[in-house]
């Protein structure tokens, strides 16, 4: 058994039941192998069982009163994983399939995530198994409230920076800073993705789907390619989807489907963008009401179906898993050349792995998705100077940033001679400065 496998065995036996975050851990580790291989002092140290063991684990109770008088519990996480390059950073995900597992995995990414930022945040995770689906304003308030009630004390500017990820927008990162600022009586960058009146940064909205077009945009054009003219299928319909297609479509793209929990759409005349914000932003409504609203566009059951539809590019920015290997499959058979993921793991190991042996350009989460957090490192740079960048200043950056990250994984990946390997390149790229702020910190 070599130091990676020996490290996945005892990850596993030590955390059983936690799927996602073997998942996860097994996808890193296999790529920093040769990393691994040219320092020797890293096992001595054991470096990777630290890597993968999170610094500090909260997990609390968070009671909540619903309109009708009634108290319901739910569970509450904060993962901080990692804080050698910075102060712990990540989302908030409120979702009713939430538990240890998915946070750390989502954990355990964010730490390279932000690593290949460039900028100094460390690697964080949080959220609940509460549901906002169906849920009244006040409801979501009263939650969020209690949820901060409980998590203002282990989270600080200088300490743990949360922020939004699925169920959690600026809504609810809203009414928990409202209760942050109540309880500790400080007005600081504490989270990320505020509202622009309150210190928010003005493209923090729009950052995961411009940066995820921006880095598929970067690898056509080295390619002697780009977006014009190409048809894109898109999953989810929730913040990080909606502003891929916004960029996508300004590029020239033809983005022709998007799916929610319920079902996918199909618009071969290509997706009408205000249609989808007015229904999923204004209204809160399900996606299958787009096909009432707009001629020609065919409504599906179900999700995996969208996977069937021939497109030259795919964007899956729902969830983790919504692309296995049945689907990789489909994808190739229809001619799909490059897979942009903006959801964090939404490719199971097999799917990776049919991308690969047919040589599409395969651009992973934590490379891809990276503008997000990106731009909350932004925002946090303007909290703590009190000052506000205009919308072109941040967004030029946010551009930049993802260009980088492409070439530092591109390189990553040729230095160890896995040429286009991409999921070993961002693990490579982003593992190696995390490494040496760790082996400078001593044992800790
Ligand atoms: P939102 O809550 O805004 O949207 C999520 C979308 O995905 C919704 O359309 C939702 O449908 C769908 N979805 C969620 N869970 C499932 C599921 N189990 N099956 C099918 N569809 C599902 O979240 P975001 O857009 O913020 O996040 C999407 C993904 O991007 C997540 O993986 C997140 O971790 C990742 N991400 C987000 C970043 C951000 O800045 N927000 C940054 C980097 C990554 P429904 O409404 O029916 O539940
Ligand atoms: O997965 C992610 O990178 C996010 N949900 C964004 C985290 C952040 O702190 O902006």
């Amino acid at each position: 058994m070599d130091y990676v496998e020996s490290v996945l065995a005892s990850l596993k036996a030590k955390n059983p039941n936690e799927p996602e975050f073997h998942q996860a851990a097994t996808e890193i580790l296999e790529g920093l192998r040769p990393v691994v291989a040219q320092h020797p002092e890293y096992e001595r140290a054991a470096l990777l069982e630290r890597f993968v063991e999170p610094e500090r684990v909260v997990m609390f109770r968070v009671p909540w009163v619903d309109d009708g008088g009634k108290v319901h519990v739910n569970k509450g996480y904060r993962v901080q994983f990692n804080s050698a390059i910075g102060p712990y950073k990540g989302g908030l995900r409120f979702h009713p399939s939430v538990n240890l597992s998915i946070i750390k995995f989502l954990g355990l990414e964010q730490i390279l995530k932000n690593s290949l930022t460039g900028l100094p945040i460390g690697g964080g995770k949080g959220g609940s198994d509460f549901d906002p689906k169906g849920k009244s304003d006040n409801e979501i308030m009263r939650f969020c409230q209690s949820f901060m009630t409980e998590l203002f004390r282990h989270i600080g500017q200088d300490t743990d920076v949360p922020a939004g990820d699925i169920g959690v927008g600026g809504r609810e990162v809203g009414y928990l800073f409202g209760q942050y600022k109540r309880i500790c009586n400080e007005h600081v960058g504490v989270l990320t993705g505020r509202g622009i009146p309150y210190g928010g940064s003005l493209v923090r909205t729009e950052a995961t789907g411009y940066g995820l077009v921006y880095m598929v945009e970067e690898a056509l054009k080295c390619r002697g390619d780009s977006l014009e003219g190409k048809t894109v299928v898109i999953s989810g319909a929730g913040n990080v989807a909606i502003y891929a297609c916004e960029k996508a479509q300004s590029l020239g793209a033809n983005v022709v489907a998007m799916y929610d929990s319920d079902g996918y759409i199909y618009d071969r005349a290509g997706i009408r963008l205000d249609v989808i914000k007015q229904i999923k932003e204004v209204e809160r409504l399900r996606i299958k009401e787009y096909a009432a609203r707009v001629a020609g566009a065919e409504y599906h059951e179900g999700c995996t179906g969208i996977w069937t539809i021939p497109c030259d590019i795919a964007l899956p920015c729902a969830t983790q898993n919504e692309i296995d290997e049945a689907s990789a499959k489909t994808l190739v058979a229809n001619g799909v050349k490059y897979v942009g993921e903006g959801a964090n793991m939404p490719t199971t190991l097999e799917g990776i792995a049919v991308f690969r042996a047919a040589g599409v350009v395969f651009l992973p989460a934590k490379a891809a998705n990276a503008g997000g957090v990106a731009t909350s490192a932004l925002e946090m740079a303007q909290s703590s100077q009190r000052i506000f960048w205009p919308f072109e200043k941040v967004d030029a950056q946010l551009k930049q940033i993802m260009i980088d990250i492409y070439h530092n994984m591109d390189d990553a990946a040729s230095r160890y001679n896995v040429p286009g390997n991409y999921v070993a390149g961002a693990n490579i790229a982003g593992f190696e400065k995390v490494a040496s702020a760790m082996m400078a910190q001593g044992i800790v």
